[in-house]
């Protein structure tokens, strides 16, 4: 048997090289070359994102009509876990899975915090498999959390259907050890080009879930509709809100659907990070309020694809009148910690002006209890202590630009990192994708996955990457099937680079991992961009 000290650096890729081959094709131990033997299981680790840390070894756990998840802990929380765990089980495997306390049953899944594991951090895990059960420990109840993500994706993807399957349902022996490589692992959803409803951004969330992502982050404004119910200001949702690129008739969240979302998220230890983007791409709300324009003339509504034409009025004292409602309300209505204002393509602000709106409304945020994110465009101005500025840059960006970014990371701002030519969802993949844009170029599923956060911006310290984010815009995008074409497959490849230590990237192994995924995907009915970089396997 391989044994492995704590996290080694070398073994991690090799081991995990070793597992994509074996589910590409080396024969099992009575199978066909080529194919798996009936019943083996998901080699540990060969999942998406890599685990940091892999020791495979010993029997297999089989998953039996009397199996019981345990759990070893009276929170709540865990609680929670414990049965979204069986919900997920349940109809595939036709089995009970009742959730008990520990010493109600033996063997099964086991779920526990320990004390002892504060090394896992908030979002470890380690789970050991063998012939007589699983059992996920960690530090916090978001590291159980991933680690039933692990062990979902350990069984077969069969697991994934909502009807009765034969199995065998068997998770490889052996231990795996986890946590993320960044706090910061997000996904963007633009719900102002198009307004998507409150299901339909749940069932975005549960896919995200399934590659261990941490941040939901809501483009909820911008210049083709406002999509939050603000009580001090009702025309933004219901006039401002009312239409959509192409003239459709939009949506706005009311502060219930918004709840309902943040909650929805937290069960999937998702943070929402709410935008409001300004000041520039608001047009919905200076059509809204003709008090909001410096000429105090209302626009009409806009459904066009057009960006950088509108601005607040930063020399106006009413604008910082309806920002603070706007932060205020929106802040109250969100745990998390983060409040995002937007600030990029301000191109009908000047720069003076620009940087004297983010002065003022900076410390808005601070005032209602959050840390202010921002496009990179605000590294041009003073950021504030703490901001976060979130770098969408291409290769081909100038030197000067990228070393804006970088000099503010080494004077304290932390960076988010969502390459428009690398992390964008909504760029075609290639010349024939129907959907998307591609101002920042085509970005196939390798270009999306083959870069590395802590080296992409030169002179950016490593250590002020507070992560990645996917953002997907939805000029083009406007049902839940077009959302699975352009996030899927890419998105698992940056939630990969969110989680795994970057000791396990490896592009050819990557493949291999992310073909294994394609029969899980279909299974959930996400209608994914069958890339031919990538070897689809058939399960
Ligand atoms: C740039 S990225 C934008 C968005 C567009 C997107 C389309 C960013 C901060 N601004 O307004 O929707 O490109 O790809």
């Amino acid at each position: 048997m391989r044994q492995r000290s704590t996290f080694p650096r070398l073994l991690g890729p090799l081991l995990l090289l070793a597992a994509g081959l074996s589910t590409l094709g080396a024969a099992g131990p009575t199978g066909t070359p080529g194919a798996p033997a009936p019943g083996t299981p998901r080699p540990l680790g060969a999942i998406v994102p890599a685990p940091a840390s892999v020791t495979p070894g010993g029997a297999p756990y089989t998953l039996t009509r009397a199996t019981a998840v345990r759990l070893g802990t009276d929170d709540p929380e865990t609680r929670g876990i414990g049965g979204y765990l069986a919900a997920l089980l349940r109809p595939s495997t036709g089995y009970p899975l009742p959730v008990v306390d520990a010493d109600a049953a033996r063997g099964g899944i086991l779920l526990r915090l320990s004390q002892r594991s504060a090394a896992l951090g908030e979002e470890g895990y380690e789970l050991r498999a063998g012939s007589g059960g699983v059992t996920l420990t960690a530090h916090r109840p978001a590291g159980l959390f991933r680690g039933v993500q692990t062990l979902r994706q350990q069984l077969p993807a069969a697991v994934e259907k909502r009807t009765v399957q034969p199995g065998p349902w068997r998770i490889a022996g052996g231990t795996v050890t986890d946590f993320p490589r960044y706090a910061y692992r997000g996904a963007m959803l633009d719900v102002s080009r198009h307004f998507f409803t409150v299901d339909q951004v749940k069932r975005y969330i549960d896919q995200l879930a399934l590659y261990k992502v941490n941040k939901l982050h809501l483009h909820l404004s911008d210049d083709q509709g406002w999509r939050i119910a603000v009580d001090s200001w009702p025309r933004l949702a219901t006039y401002g809100g009312s239409t959509q690129v192409g003239g459709g008739p939009g949506g706005h969240y009311t502060k219930d659907d918004y709840k309902e979302i943040v909650r929805y998220a937290a069960s999937r230890y998702q943070e929402v990070v709410p935008e409001i983007d300004l000041p520039g791409h608001t047009n919905a709300a200076l059509a809204s309020y003709a008090e909001l324009n410096c000429d105090g003339v209302a626009p009409p509504l806009y459904t066009g694809t057009n960006v950088g034409f509108s601005s607040l009025c930063v020399p106006k004292e009413i604008t910082y009148a309806f920002v603070d409602d706007v932060i205020r309300e929106l802040a109250a209505l969100t745990p998390g910690r983060y409040l995002h204002i937007g600030g990029d393509e301000a191109h009908s602000t000047s720069h003076a002006d620009y940087t004297a709106f983010m002065d003022r409304v900076q410390p808005l945020v601070a005032r209602y209890g959050k840390t202010v994110i921002g496009w990179h465009q605000l590294t041009g101005a003073r950021p504030a202590d703490g901001a976060l500025a979130q770098y969408w840059g291409l290769d081909r960006s100038s030197a000067a630009e990228k070393e804006q970014v970088a000099a503010a990371g080494r004077n304290g701002t932390g960076v988010i990192l969502s390459p428009a030519d690398r992390a964008y969802l909504d760029m075609k993949y290639t010349k024939d994708t129907k959907l998307g844009l591609a101002w920042a170029g085509y970005v196939e599923v390798q270009r999306s996955y083959d870069w590395d956060p802590a080296t992409l911006l030169p002179g950016l310290p490593p250590s002020a990457v507070a992560g990645v984010e996917a953002p997907l815009w939805t000029e083009t995008i406007s049902e839940s099937a077009h959302i699975d074409q352009m996030a899927f497959p890419r998105l698992p490849g940056i939630a990969e680079l969110g989680w795994s230590p970057a000791s396990t990237h490896d592009w050819e192994a990557y493949r291999h991992r992310l073909a294994a995924q394609g029969p899980r995907l279909d299974n959930l009915g996400i209608d994914f961009h069958r890339s031919p970089q990538v070897p689809w396997a058939a399960e």
